[in-house]
């Protein structure tokens, strides 16, 4: 068809690869802003947080967004709670409003999570919030213009290998039985591509894509997935979970934290509690120093921190994710230098006291607990010719660099800190002279 019939065929195949062959070629460039910021935060939300954990007066164990697949809801009772699903409290600018205040630079919300609904409004299937709903709005209208003012990226989950609404997407086996090759291509082609095309084609520029649990999918189709996407929006990064190592950037495990520094782009999606989605009975909240101490961990490492937030049926951020949220927010005002555009710990190890994040020329010591006498770092030979906490910038700290040559050991001390300076975690700058070498 396309060499025969028509030359607009093969004017769109020969944009579709330049396309697709810049967005490879100019990877470096098209993630420095996502490198940069660190910081992100992750939004679940969709029919789940009706029963938000509970089933028939069941509790039913696990995330909340599994609850269809935990208790084998047939797709017609999971569909009744579509006519329930009214978040009239929805306010994206406030949802907005809190990601700024935590520090955090990008957004990914479910706009389909493997329940298989359309947190947006979609032709493709009538399985969407607008249609579907009595809210009958598109909360991603609402978010993408919040997003827009407040300087935040705005980006999507798209749930493509799961889908427990569709007989071709993964997972529903109580309702349809085994999944043969031939239906998951299709509902790849009927479904999944034409939602991508609507999430990339109404909502202005969109900072990734973040696909998610790449079970049966081959490696062409994850390939095809990332093609497609760049064919749209060539600056648009596409997560490593589309599948088989294709996509612009690596996905931890959720909640992992790596042993040490790791090479190339990575992200770790974290929970506040133990679910993603909205649970009523989940208040296992970590504490705000905790999450702190998550997020310069991951920096220190060189991985971004992706910090979820379930929202409600009626779309209210849990009260108790906000208090940290706005602690965490208050702590980057301060300390944000030693998280934003930092390398990791030129250390190829941890320490106990805290971790490390770097600039040229400069060295950040994350405190956990503030010293109550001097402070020795070994193995730091570069020169440090100022330190003093981020918090308190006029504060001298007294510091003494020395190396025994018999040892081959390089020892700094820093004297007497003075009155802590943070609730949580603290932070000492170390202005070096050139870049930080370790021994
Ligand atoms: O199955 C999903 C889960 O519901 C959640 O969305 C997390 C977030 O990283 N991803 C999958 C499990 O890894």
């Amino acid at each position: 068809v396309r060499r025969t019939e028509c030359g607009f065929f093969d004017m769109l195949c020969n944009r579709y690869s330049s396309e697709v062959i810049m967005a490879a070629a100019n990877l470096k460039e098209r993630i420095s802003w996502w490198e940069e910021v660190r910081f992100g935060m992750f939004i679940h939300w969709g029919l789940y947080a009706v029963p938000a954990g509970v089933w028939k007066g069941e509790e039913i164990p696990g995330i909340g967004e599994w609850i269809m697949y935990r208790a084998q809801i047939p797709v017609d009772q999971y569909e009744q709670l579509a006519p329930k699903f009214n978040p009239v409290k929805f306010d994206a600018k406030e949802w907005v409003g809190l990601a700024k205040e935590a520090g955090m630079k990008y957004l990914v919300i479910t706009a389909k999570h493997h329940d298989g609904f359309a947190l947006f409004k979609s032709k493709v299937s009538d399985y969407n919030i607008v249609d579907a709903t009595p809210y009958s709005k598109d909360p991603m209208k609402d978010l993408a213009k919040a997003c827009k003012s407040a300087g935040i990226k705005l980006c999507f989950y798209y749930s493509q290998d799961q889908d427990w609404h569709e007989p071709g997407g993964r997972g529903n086996t109580w309702d349809f039985g085994p999944l043969s090759d031939k239906a998951f291509a299709r509902y790849l082609e009927n479904k999944v591509k034409p939602q991508l095309e609507e999430l990339l084609t109404q909502y202005g520029p969109i900072g990734l894509i973040w696909f998610d649990t790449p079970g049966i999918i081959t490696k062409k189709q994850s390939q095809d997935l990332k093609r497609y996407v760049h064919k749209i929006q060539p600056d648009c990064l596409v997560s490593g979970r589309v599948g088989h190592d294709v996509g612009d950037y690596g996905s931890m495990g959720d909640n992992m934290i790596p042993a040490g520094r790791v090479k190339g782009y990575w992200e770790t999606p974290a929970t506040l509690n133990d679910t993603w989605g909205f649970k009523k009975n989940d208040k296992n909240w970590k504490s705000t120093k905790e999450l702190l101490i998550l997020l310069v961990d991951l920096a220190s490492k060189g991985v971004n921190y992706l910090l979820n937030v379930g929202p409600t049926d009626k779309g209210v951020i849990p009260p108790a994710s906000v208090k940290r949220l706005k602690e965490i927010g208050a702590w980057m005002k301060v300390n944000g230098d030693a998280i934003y555009r930092t390398n990791p710990s030129p250390y190829p190890y941890e320490f106990k006291w805290g971790r490390i994040t770097c600039k040229p020329g400069k060295m950040y010591l994350h405190l956990y607990d503030w010293p109550k006498g001097s402070f020795l770092l070994k193995g730091l030979k570069t020169a440090v010719f100022k330190a003093y906490p981020l918090a308190d910038k006029k504060r001298k700290l007294d510091v003494t660099q020395t190396y025994d040559g018999k040892l081959k050991e390089h020892s700094l001390q820093i004297g007497s800190f003075g009155k802590k300076t943070d609730k949580f975690v603290s932070v000492v700058v170390l202005e070096l002279d050139g870049d930080p070498k370790v021994d």
